[in-house]
């Protein structure tokens, strides 16, 4: 009894997650720019959000000197930022699906990250 009871909120529980609709939420990502063994990058490296959410960024550099300033450019979500050791808040709102590149357009060389929108 108890196991038919149990499938039966389990059913229902699914129902829920198939009917309510997607809605918009604020995101909030701290990115951090690092640097391991001369190679820098900004982590995390991929963020993830939905279509429609208000993407909020706060990044920071925690490097020293002069190689503390590097940019955080997101094209296709029109960012572009030059960002200290200070934290930096930057808000967008991701209005389109895909997967856009996060790069230094500072150092060209320093490995991408990615947002990934979900439709
Ligand atoms: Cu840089």
């Amino acid at each position: 009894m108890k196991t038919k009871w149990s499938s039966a909120f389990l059913r229902s529980l699914a129902f829920l997650f198939l009917v309510t609709p997607a809605f918009s939420a604020e995101r909030t990502f701290r990115l951090l720019t690092v640097e391991i063994n001369g190679t820098k990058f900004w982590l995390p490296s991929t963020l993830v959000v939905q279509k429609g959410d208000t993407v909020k960024i706060e990044a920071v550099t925690k490097l020293e000197g002069a190689s503390a300033i590097h940019g955080l450019s997101i094209p296709e979500m029109k960012i572009q930022e030059v960002v200290d050791n200070k934290s930096r808040v930057f808000t967008f709102k991701a209005d389109r699906a895909g997967v856009f590149p996060i790069t230094c357009h500072l150092h060209p060389p320093h490995i991408p990250s990615q947002l990934v929108v979900l439709e």
